[in-house]
């Protein structure tokens, strides 16, 4: 009886080469075509992998041509930066008789990315009483976008994932322009920090950080358009940082005090007799929004008098015969519970 052949299988190439750029999506894959012969009793060959180095790849085949072909796919699981060399992997192709291993070089070509920052824009807000010369966000660099703070608002994360080739590296962020928007809607555009009251200071670091310079205004808007830079000269998408100055309520201020007013004893009910005027600094219009009240416990004389919300204070009954100053305290409150006050004496005049 003739015996079949005993020999494990014959491969076209047992030394194949890929290579992918660092910057290669994961998912892109390189196809070798290797043909495998059975080369013996066998009908099918087993292929088993013993890829070692960093599992950032996967070489998988289809099934067995006419030809007896295997078809060879390499394709990337994992982001490559950071891994840029050259890797062994080999796999084992087998039929009952023996092993034939197929050795594949894996090189990881480094590619030059340009610095890129985490996200398009930010919006910051920063208080009207921030102090001068104080940081209000931050610009540090990261390798790996992983590493990126996410979570921290005044967080500008800028990365480059290029450490390794000289000339690859980040080299820094340069301010493209600067919007800004005044609360009485006029604005301006400069690429000149100098005279705004929120910079970059971009000539030390990274770190960079963002600082007052000068008290800030309610209601002002500061966009900054950035762009980072590596050492060859390459630039990702510009992010556009939006610092907006939030209102601190502040109390009313009334510019009369405490003051005389004389009023003729024949003046009749409803008469008006004065109008409270106080102002409020505030942008935002809740915090500015003013209503004047009487306080009816200080004193007992506030059923002479009444006082509209918008401070008109008339009066509520006929002044006595028998005073000569009555007392009448009226406080303003604004819309975030702020308030000032202030007397007014009102000598009574019998002529
Ligand atoms: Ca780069
Ligand atoms: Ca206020």
């Amino acid at each position: 009886m003739e015996e079949k052949g005993g020999y494990p299988p014959e491969c076209s190439s047992t030394q194949n080469n890929v290579s992918f750029p660092d910057s290669a999506a994961v998912g892109t894959c390189s196809t070798v075509t290797v043909q495998c012969s059975t080369n013996g009793p066998d009908t099918t060959l087993n292929v088993t992998n013993s890829t070692d180095g960093p599992v950032r790849w996967t070489i998988s085949h289809g099934n067995m041509d006419t030809d007896s072909s295997l078809v060879f796919t390499v394709c990337v699981t994992d982001v490559l930066f950071h891994f840029i060399g050259q890797y062994e992997a080999s796999l084992n192709v087998s039929n009952s008789t023996g092993v034939t291993s197929v050795t594949w070089s894996v090189t990881i070509d480094d590619v030059n990315q340009p610095p890129a920052f985490l996200s398009a824009s930010y919006n910051i807000q920063v208080s009207e009483n921030t102090a001068v010369q104080a940081t209000i966000a931050q610009v540090p660099l990261v390798t790996s976008r992983a590493m990126a703070d996410s979570t921290s608002n005044n967080v500008i994360t800028v990365w480059d994932p290029d450490n390794v080739t000289a000339g690859f590296e980040f080299k820094g962020i340069n301010v493209q322009s600067v919007n800004v928007t005044y609360p009485n809607s006029s604005k301006a555009t400069t690429t000149d920090q100098s005279n705004l009251p929120v910079y970059l200071r971009n000539d030390s670091g990274p770190p960079f950080s963002f600082l007052t310079r000068s008290p800030l205004s309610a209601g002002v808007h500061l966009a900054f358009t950035l762009q980072a830079e590596d050492e060859q000269g390459l630039v990702g998408s510009n992010t556009v940082v939006t610092f907006v100055v939030s209102d601190v309520n502040q109390a009313p201020v009334c510019d009369s005090g405490n003051f005389n007013l004389t009023v003729g004893l024949i003046r009749k009910v409803n008469d008006s007799i004065y109008n409270v005027s106080c102002t409020d600094n505030d942008v935002n219009s809740t915090l500015s929004s003013l209503t004047y009240h009487e306080y009816t416990t200080s004193d007992s004389d506030y059923q002479y008098f009444s006082i509209s919300s918008r401070g008109e204070i008339s009066l509520e009954q006929r002044l006595p015969l028998n005073v000569t100053t009555l007392t009448y305290t009226v406080y303003v409150i604004d819309g975030g519970d702020l308030e000032a006050n202030f007397t007014l004496f009102v000598d009574i005049d019998r002529q």
